[in-house]
């Protein structure tokens, strides 16, 4: 089926994977990528490119007439640990995108829109063992809190004005191809990346503190899925729990040393361990399971396999 999308952000940790996908299916020039910087060469060698500012709305809007797009991707955000530094700016950031893509769906101007939510929904309060799909929500992020009012957002323009939104909670998400950047979660990439480069990690969360985790290709594979998906069988508008797998950083030490055993790992703690014990140690997926039919393929082992094997082609 041809069909031309935007995505905006797509030179970050998720942008760049989903871009490349989504070319693979649809045809590189029915994807249009758009950052405020120059991604990777194969990102950028691949199909079309705008530089473009997802807090701009006119910007955004000239970019879809032009393209005739129909379906657009909002992938630029500021992560966890990053917002806490500049709290004003992630929620303009955070926020903004979102409204100018509700309102160009709302507008007609485009057909369907995908927008990440996170694990950062949820807060001290939430439980924290299999984690409901609807539970207690009191982020005490300020990325949580964008994502949370986000939800809400996405919530009421589907209900109040038809847009067709939709959206999954990432958990932490571990990739080779991008690196990422602000996360709280992004230790479970470092310590792949000091494993091969020093044989040693000093790790910014406790050794004990569980989150939930998922390869980067069950993240993209479940966001395309859900596009696809028959809009009848979309049965929740705000956001999707989403769940692969569930570790904690001596986990994943564990898990490298099988293949790197004189691997060492220290731990210094700095203010990431507070947000992540604010954050669930795994979550319930049924819901996107039953609805959409979501099945993850990747655990920790077989992860860290695809880790070690594509890493050092990568940036060694
Ligand atoms: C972060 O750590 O901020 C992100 C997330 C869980 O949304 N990776």
């Amino acid at each position: 089926m041809q069909k031309s999308i935007l995505i905006l952000g797509a030179c970050g940790q998720i942008g760049t994977e989903l871009t490349l996908a989504l070319r693979e299916l649809y045809g590189n020039e029915q994807v249009v990528a758009s950052d405020i910087r120059e991604g990777t060469d194969s990102l950028m060698n691949s199909g079309p490119f705008e530089l473009l500012d997802a807090t701009n709305y006119e910007a955004i809007e000239d970019v879809i007439m032009y393209h005739e797009i129909e379906e657009v991707y909002l992938m630029a955000a500021m992560l966890s640990a990053t917002a806490e530094k500049f709290p004003e700016r992630a929620w303009n950031l955070n926020m903004n995108s979102l409204f100018n893509v509700l309102n160009l769906a709302k507008e007609k101007k485009i057909e369907k829109l995908f927008w990440p939510s996170s694990i950062a929904v949820f807060g001290p309060n939430t439980p924290k063992d299999n984690t409901p799909q609807s539970t207690i929500m009191e982020p005490s992020t300020v990325y949580g809190i964008s994502k949370q009012s986000g939800e809400r957002w996405c919530s009421y323009y589907y209900h109040k004005f038809g847009v067709d939104v939709r959206s999954v909670r990432y958990p932490g998400l571990i990739s080779w191809k991008t690196l990422p950047g602000g996360g709280t979660t992004d230790y479970a990439i470092e310590i792949y990346h000091a494993a091969l480069e020093k044989a040693s990690y000093t790790c910014f969360l406790n050794e004990d503190v569980k989150l939930p985790m998922m390869f980067m290709d069950d993240a993209i594979r479940a966001t395309i899925k859900l596009m696809d998906c028959n809009p009848e069988k979309i049965s929740v508008r705000s956001s999707y729990n989403l769940a692969a797998m569930s570790f904690s950083p001596a986990d994943i030490s564990a898990s490298i040393k099988k293949h790197i055993p004189n691997f060492k790992v220290s731990y210094s703690p700095d203010f990431r361990q507070g947000i992540a014990e604010t954050w669930p140690s795994s979550i319930d997926d049924s819901k996107a399971k039953e609805d959409w039919g979501w099945e993850s393929k990747f655990n920790l082992e077989n992860t860290t396999v695809e880790m070690l094997k594509h890493l050092p082609s990568q940036s060694h």
